[in-house]
């Protein structure tokens, strides 16, 4: 199966300042201090995505700082499940109050194990502190999900993880092999540059269209793109924003994205791209090792 993305109307608009990812950093965006960087200025007391605690990448843990990501139903069977779940605050009781980052309380990412699958969406949060998206994961296999929140009273961004299974006969696959391009729809996407275990790099991915150059994205949760890396293995989580930002005056809406990225360690890792044009949402992604 290739990767997936659902697409959100509601993540058409734009808003303030993008993360930036710091070289030398390592792997993560959004340890605290962060926080007081001039490119976070436009998210008040939050660093960013995939931040963690005690020096561990994000997305490995289903509790950190307090906070537990607990499913409603961690078991489910294919097709399209109203996927519920709250996150749980360091009394016990569901939180409801976040610090919005890139124009979202709360982003939820989907992965197959395999990584050849990936979902980013934006669930809705009732008044009890339930999240609640509509998902569509068609076949059987073992899944993870993420959450990127930054509950306001702990000041700062944190991923957490989760299993989430999918009933029925199910054959894992390899992790696909390396590949520096990759496909969506009728967009080719290619990437240029290394991921080198705890070392800042810069990561250039040229988007075209039927052979042309891209030169008219569109911001996507401002940003003209989005990555998450993924380890293949243990599903360390990274989260990285686009140097530069829509509406700057200097960052050019294509063909050509750049991310400063750091990957936690040695390991093949999954990058997924989410980019929009024409309003549509579409990811490619690519499978790199890490030198
Ligand atoms: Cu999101």
């Amino acid at each position: 199966m290739t990767t997936q993305t659902r697409t959100n109307p509601h993540d058409a608009h734009a808003h303030n300042a993008p993360h930036d990812q710091h070289a030398g950093h390592h792997g993560h965006i959004g340890d605290a201090d962060h926080g007081a960087h001039a490119h976070h200025a436009g998210h008040p007391g939050v660093a960013g995505h995939g931040a963690h605690g005690d020096g561990l990448p994000g997305g490995l843990q289903i509790t950190q700082d307090g906070y537990t990501l607990a499913l409603a139903e961690p078991i489910t069977a294919p097709g399209e499940i109203d996927f519920r779940f709250r996150i749980l605050g360091p009394d016990g009781a569901p939180v409801t109050d976040y610090t919005a980052v890139h124009d979202r309380e709360l982003h939820l990412i989907v992965a197959r194990r395999e990584l050849t699958g990936f979902w980013h969406v934006h669930p809705e949060l009732t008044a009890d502190g339930t999240w609640t998206v509509r998902l569509q994961l068609p076949e059987a296999g073992a899944y993870r999900v993420f959450t990127d929140i930054a509950p306001r009273t702990l000041g700062k961004t944190i991923t957490l993880g989760a299993d989430l299974a999918v009933t029925g006969a199910y054959e894992p696959k390899p992790t696909p092999a390396a590949a520096r391009t990759a496909l969506a729809d009728e967009y080719t996407v290619t990437l240029n540059g290394d991921l080198v275990a705890g070392e800042g790099r810069l990561l250039t991915l040229t988007v075209r269209k039927d052979g042309a150059p891209v030169t008219d994205l569109q911001p996507y949760l401002a940003a003209y793109g989005h990555l998450v890396i993924l380890r293949a293995g243990d599903l360390a989580y990274v989260h990285v924003h686009p140097n530069g930002e829509p509406g700057d005056g200097i960052t050019a809406a294509g063909p050509e994205i750049t991310f400063h990225t750091a990957v936690p360690g040695p390991g093949i890792y999954r990058l997924f791209l989410d980019f929009r044009h024409g309003d549509v949402v579409r990811t490619a992604a690519f499978t790199l090792p890490a030198v």
